[in-house]
C-alpha cells in the first residue's frame, strides 16, 4: 500500500486539511521548542556569570530600550501571526465548500449513525464517504454530549443535544478493502487506523468487489468468512458516560460498543464509483444472515425487530393495535380512509414505508407510522418478511 505514513507526533495526512492544520501545529511546536532553548540556555548562562562570588555586590543596570521594545514586539508580531493563520484556517474548517456530499451524523449512547444521500443508512457504526469529494457532516446528538474526532483527517467537533453542528473534510486516500488491508486486532493497521468490526464475505472474494457488485470466482468455495478491515479511526472524544456495571478497564466486554471508550466508528473512504454503488445498493445483509435459507426474509425481520416496526406491528396474526397485522397482509385486499382500496403486494408495501401517510388503512388514523428511509435492497428484504408471513393457498 502507498499509504500516507504518519510521524510520531502525528497519523498519516488523509485529508486535504491536515498538511496545513499539521504545519500550523509544527510552527507553534518549533517556536515553543526555540524559546525553551533560548530561555534556558540564557537562564543557565546568568546563573552562573552571576553567581554569588566575594566581594562582588549586586548593582542595578537600568534598562535598555533596544532590548526591551524587541522582546515586546518579537512575540508580539508572532502571536498576531499565529492568531490570523489560525484563524484563517478556522474559518476555512467551518465553511463547506457549495457542492459537498451532505451526510447526516448521529451520536447515541454508544454509537455513530451515519445516514447518506437518499437515505442509505448502513449498519451503525459504519460510513462511507467518497474520495476527493468534499463532504459536509451535519450532526445531532440524541442524548448526552458527544464529539466527532477523526485522527487523520484533523477534524474535530462537539456534537451537542438539541442542536445540529456541522464539520466538513475531503479524504484524500481510498481505504480498500483488499487482503492487504485485512486485520486481527488494531495493532496490524498503521496510526489513524483501526481492526474494524467483522464483515461476512463470500469466500474467494474481498469486500471492495462486493461493494462493486462482483460474484465470487468459478471453484471458490461455497459459503462466507469472517473479514475484519483496516479502517479509519473515527473516536468520541467526549465522556458521554459508561453504562451501569461496566468498568473502563473491562470495557471491551459485553460487545463492540460497550462504552464511550470504544465508542468508535470504522470509515470508509471509497473511490467515487465504489460510493454512488454502495448509495445505490444500499448495506449489505447483516451477517447473521449469511447462512440463513432466504437471506432477505431473514434481512426483513432483522429489520422488523431492529427498526422499530415491531413496536407498532404485529407477527403474530392476533394483535392489531396500535399498527395492522402482518400476518395475512400479502395479497389482502386494503381498505382505506378515503373509502379507496388496494391490494397489499410489492408496490403498496413500498408505498406504505416511504410514504406512510398516502395511504391510510381505515380505522387506523390514529397513529402516525413514522416515514423510513430504506434502500431498494432493505425494502425488498421487507417485502420478502411480510410476505413470508402470509402462508400461500
Ligand atoms: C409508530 C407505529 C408504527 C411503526 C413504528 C411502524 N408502523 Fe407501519 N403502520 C403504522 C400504522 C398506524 C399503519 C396503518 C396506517 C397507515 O396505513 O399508515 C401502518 C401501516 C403499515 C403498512 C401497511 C399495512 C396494511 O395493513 O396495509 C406497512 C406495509 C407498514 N406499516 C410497514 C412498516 C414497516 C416496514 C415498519 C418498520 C420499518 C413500520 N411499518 C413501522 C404504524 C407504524
Ligand atoms: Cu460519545
Amino acid at each position: 500500500m502507498t499509504e500516507p505514513q504518519g510521524t510520531i507526533q502525528l497519523p498519516p495526512q488523509l485529508s486535504t486539511i491536515a498538511p496545513e492544520v499539521d504545519a500550523m501545529y509544527y510552527a507553534i511546536y518549533w517556536i515553543s521548542v526555540a524559546f525553551a532553548v533560548a530561555i534556558f540556555v540564557a537562564m543557565g548562562i546568568f546563573l552562573y556569570q552571576y553567581r554569588r562570588q566575594p566581594g562582588r555586590k549586586a548593582k542595578p543596570t537600568g534598562h535598555n530600550t533596544f532590548l526591551e521594545v524587541f522582546w515586546t514586539f518579537t512575540p508580539l508580531l508572532l502571536l498576531l501571526w499565529l492568531f490570523v493563520e489560525g484563524f484563517e484556517g478556522y474559518v476555512k474548517m467551518s465553511v463547506a465548500p457549495e457542492d459537498s456530499v451532505e451526510i447526516r451524523v448521529r451520536g447515541m449512547q454508544w454509537n455513530w449513525e451515519f445516514e447518506h444521500q437518499g437515505g442509505v443508512i448502513d449498519d451503525l457504526n459504519r460510513m462511507k464517504v467518497p474520495v476527493d469529494t468534499p463532504v459536509k457532516l451535519v450532526m445531532s446528538s440524541s442524548d448526552v454530549l458527544h464529539s466527532f474526532f477523526v485522527p487523520g483527517f484533523r477534524v474535530k467537533r462537539d456534537v451537542v443535544p438539541g442542536m445540529y453542528t456541522s464539520l466538513w473534510f475531503e479524504a484524500t486516500t481510498p481505504t480498500p478493502f483488499t487482503s492487504e488491508t485485512e486485520c486481527q486486532s488494531d495493532n496490524d493497521c498503521g496510526s489513524g487506523y483501526h481492526c474494524g468490526q467483522p464483515r461476512e464475505i463470500p469466500n474467494g472474494m474481498n469486500a471492495d468487489e462486493l461493494l462493486m457488485g462482483g460474484a465470487p470466482p468459478e471453484g471458490a468455495p461455497e459459503g462466507t468468512r469472517e473479514v475484519r478491515y483496516c479502517s479509519v479511526s473515527v473516536f468520541c472524544t467526549e465522556y458521554c458516560g459508561a453504562p451501569e456495571g461496566i468498568t473502563l478497564s473491562a470495557f471491551s466486554e459485553g460487545g463492540y460498543n460497550s462504552n464511550h471508550a470504544t465508542m468508535m466508528a470504522d470509515l470508509r473512504v471509497l473511490p467515487v464509483e465504489g460510493y454512488d454503488r454502495f448509495l445505490e445498493v444500499g448495506p449489505p445483509p447483516p451477517p447473521e444472515c449469511a447462512g440463513a435459507e432466504d437471506v432477505n426474509v431473514c434481512w426483513g425481520q432483522s429489520i422488523y425487530q431492529g427498526s422499530g416496526c415491531i413496536g407498532c406491528h404485529g407477527n403474530d396474526g392476533v394483535r392489531q393495535q396500535p399498527a395492522p397485522n402482518w400476518v395475512g397482509l400479502w395479497g389482502a385486499v386494503r381498505p382505506f380512509t378515503d373509502g379507496s382500496e388496494r391490494v397489499a403486494d410489492e408496490n403498496y408495501i413500498r408505498q406504505s414505508v416511504l410514504q406512510p401517510q398516502s395511504q391510510i388503512v381505515a380505522g387506523y388514523a390514529a397513529v402516525n407510522m413514522p416515514v423510513y428511509r430504506f434502500s431498494d435492497r432493505q425494502l425488498d428484504a421487507v417485502i420478502a418478511y411480510i410476505r413470508s408471513l402470509t402462508p400461500d393457498e
